[in-house]
């Protein structure tokens, strides 16, 4: 399988972490691409028309996105327990989970890009608190949640751990920890994982 990629993405980071974590990894050939909504790039295009990593492309050469579809994908190839419970009152948790930390991580990362990429005239900075009141909302919910988060891993909690993962690298002046003790706790317990800590983001 050949993935579409590039450090820092918390969204590529999920898929990371999710084929460390099913054992999967060594099958994957890892494929590095810059790609920004005004320079996207043409190989990826070909195979994603939105242009987004990650973009997997299976040994078929079907190719698959975004990062819930590749990460359901991969739970689809191996015999461990399952990801994405089958199991009905799990698995609504589990994907509500995964949309909140995917919504965390859609607010911060169009962030980025307001304060990154588009030009100093055109920032609105109502708009970016706008996007941020989504992380912190998002971020208080779980903070209510996390007593309840069990010892399982799967991918809504998957998606936490990168979603939190984005704020140190991206927002560390933000310091979500401060008011939300018990997810400062069981993160700092996740994030010693394998599969996290050898995906931590780096900038080249
Ligand atoms: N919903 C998508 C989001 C993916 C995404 O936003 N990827 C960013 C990198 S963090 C990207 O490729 N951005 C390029 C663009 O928006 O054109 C997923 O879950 O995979």
């Amino acid at each position: 399988m050949k993935l579409y990629a590039t450090s820092p993405s918390p969204f590529v980071r999920k898929v990371l972490v999710m084929a460390i974590e099913t054992g999967l990894s060594g099958r994957i050939e890892h494929v590095s691409l810059t790609t920004t909504p005004v320079a996207p790039d043409s190989e990826l295009i070909r195979s994603n028309p939105i242009a987004k990593m990650p973009t997997l492309i299976t040994d078929t050469g079907t190719a698959l996105y975004d990062s819930r579809v590749i990460c359901e994908y991969l739970d689809s190839l191996h015999d461990g327990a399952r990801m994405f419970p089958v199991e009905t009152t799990a698995r609504w948790t589990v994907l509500r989970r995964q949309a909140l930390g995917d919504g965390v991580l859609d607010a911060a990362v169009s962030i980025r890009y307001e304060t990154v990429l588009r030009p100093d005239e055109k920032r609105w900075s109502a708009w970016i608190e706008g996007q941020m009141g989504k992380v912190r909302r998002g971020l208080d919910t779980l903070e209510n949640e996390v007593a309840t988060f069990d010892d399982d891993v799967n991918i809504g909690i998957i998606t936490v751990a990168c979603a939190l993962g984005y704020l140190n690298f991206r927002y560390p002046e933000e310091d979500w920890r401060a008011p939300r003790p018990g997810l400062r706790d069981w993160y700092a317990k996740f994030a010693t994982r394998e599969s996290m800590a050898t995906t931590e983001p780096v900038v080249f």
